[in-house]
């Protein structure tokens, strides 16, 4: 059974890892926290550190009241490492070696895969930080701007959660990997970021929606999927870490339906229906938004068809979504059917079920997807607009898997690239939009005050009224 120890809470790091009885590790991580706050002084938000932020701050574990809510500047945040206890003997979840004991260190075999595994997940969360960096300055209300620098300290954790695994499990190899993760930077030509999304320009609060909305979502499932894993060490951590995970989804789907609620307003308003008229963002390009981000989401989830995924569930490291939920955890006989491309056109193909376990944890992805938009549209039906948004095929403007190479109109038909490329400013975010969105984007750093773009939400945090001082300006 893996040690979850109690929370030490006056430590330099704090943790329930038991750093006080390992000074070795101890050492190592007090060693990287300097390096991690140089970074996060270069890369994390620009700005605003002399002002108290209203921030949730993990402080235990247990599922009711593992948070405590209080000012805190930024740079005084206290990022953690944090296990979730384990609820009974934990067991490999998936398989050849289901149902046998969890690993509580690494097995030799399995090494460089949860390597590759764990360096993969925690590249993305300084990423995002980095990708988030200016809209600070941006900030439709007060209100906003803390649910911006909440997500960012809790990105920040979540490398911490990573680093540890690799300090703690892999030796010199992990120390290495821990350095490189500070040194890449999301979208350098030199140095980027390990996976696409996270290259990508977020610009703009309807980018920084729906990255929240679509990319933090791939992460719940990543996570959730790595939360099965026969590493213990590794589950332990990636259910700690979806518990704040919760809240970044929660900003990126309400604040995409307060920006349609506001545009569905501001179109009954003007005579001509013109939302951009009233200094809006018309549903068009809240349309070329969901697909830009939705489509290189889609792309983090890997190839539908994977030698890696089937691999990585064969060996217990990496299980489905709710693995429990399925009977049979070895998934050795099924096969999964997907529209492949051959000479030019769609056909239907199976594949052996390991081989597709991308596709698998995509569908799961896609169907909370799905929700999320009835709901939107069921927002923009009570407004009384007649406009309706929607998802775009997974084949469109892939750029990892199968369809990688090959291009789709929005319903997923098969197109030339030249007609791709006549109906790209029509499909996806251009530079005109972002231009636009930068123009109508100034900032609100009044209380209870917000963009004229974007509707307040229905309540505050943590029982705190709409114009409480979530970040105060004017110390
Ligand atoms: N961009 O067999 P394939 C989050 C590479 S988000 C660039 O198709 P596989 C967060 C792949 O690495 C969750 N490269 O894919 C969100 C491989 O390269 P190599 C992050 C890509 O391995 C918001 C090659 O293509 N967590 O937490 O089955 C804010 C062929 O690979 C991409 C994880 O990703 C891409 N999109 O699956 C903050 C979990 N996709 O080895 C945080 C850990 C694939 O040939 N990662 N490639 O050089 C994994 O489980 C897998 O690496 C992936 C890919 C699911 C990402
Ligand atoms: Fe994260
Ligand atoms: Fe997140």
């Amino acid at each position: 059974m893996t040690e979850v120890s109690s929370v030490d809470l006056n430590s330099k790091i704090p943790n329930n890892v038991g750093l006080s009885d390992d000074p070795k590790l101890r050492r190592a991580l007090e060693k990287w926290l300097p390096e991690y706050l140089e970074w996060w002084n270069d890369m994390g938000p620009s700005d605003f550190y002399d002002k108290p932020v209203f921030l949730r701050t993990a402080v235990s574990v247990t599922s009711d009241g593992w948070a405590h809510y209080d000012y805190v500047k930024l740079p005084e945040y206290r990022w953690g490492i944090f296990l979730a206890p384990p609820k009974g003997p934990l067991t490999i979840k998936c398989g050849d070696d289901a149902g046998k004991p969890a690993w509580t260190e690494i097995p030799g075999e399995h090494r460089n895969a949860l390597r590759r595994i764990i360096v993969t997940q925690a590249d993305t969360e300084p990423a995002s930080v980095e990708q988030q960096r200016m809209l600070g300055h941006m900030a439709p209300s007060l209100y906003d701007l803390r649910n911006l620098f909440q997500v960012n300290v809790e990105e920040g954790r979540h490398l911490w959660a990573m680093v540890y695994l690799l300090h703690k499990y892999f030796g010199r190899d992990g120390r290495d990997e821990a350095e490189e993760l500070l040194q890449r930077r999301s979208g350098d030509p030199d140095k980027p970021r390990i996976l696409g999304a996270f290259n990508q320009p977020c610009d703009h609060w309807l980018s920084f929606y729906a990255f929240t909305m679509f990319t933090d979502r791939d992460g719940k499932y990543q996570l959730a999927a790595l939360s099965e894993s026969g590493f213990a060490p590794l589950a332990l951590s990636t259910q700690f870490m979806l518990t704040e995970e919760a809240h970044h989804l929660f900003v990126g789907e309400t604040g995409l339906d307060r920006i349609i609620r506001r545009s569905a307003e501001l179109e009954r308003e003007d005579p001509n229906g013109d939302v951009r008229a009233q200094g809006g963002i018309d549903f068009d390009l809240i349309q070329r938004t969901i697909n830009y981000w939705y489509s290189y989401s889609l792309d983090l989830f890997g190839g539908e068809i994977s030698n890696n995924a089937s691999d990585f569930f064969a060996s217990g490291l990496k299980g489905r979504y709710r693995e429990d939920k399925f009977e049979d955890h070895k998934a050795i006989a099924g096969t999964y059917r997907l529209p492949v491309v051959e000479n030019g056109r769609l056909v239907e193909k199976d594949v052996p079920l390991r081989h597709a376990m991308n596709e698998v944890l995509r569908d799961a992805y896609v169907a909370d997807c799905e929700r999320a938009l009835r709901k939107w549209n069921r927002t923009l039906e009570q407004m009384g607009s007649s406009t309706r948004l929607y998802l775009p095929s997974r084949r469109f403007h892939r750029h990892q898997g199968i369809y990688a190479g090959h291009y789709f109109d929005p319903q997923g038909n098969l197109i030339t690239e030249e007609e791709f490329e006549r109906n790209r400013h029509k499909w996806l975010l251009t530079p005109a939009d972002n231009d636009y969105l930068l123009s109508i984007m100034k900032p609100v750093y009044e209380p209870g005050k917000f963009a004229n773009w974007i509707a307040p939400p229905k309540r505050g945090i943590e029982g705190k009224p709409i114009d409480f001082e979530y970040v105060k300006m004017h110390d």
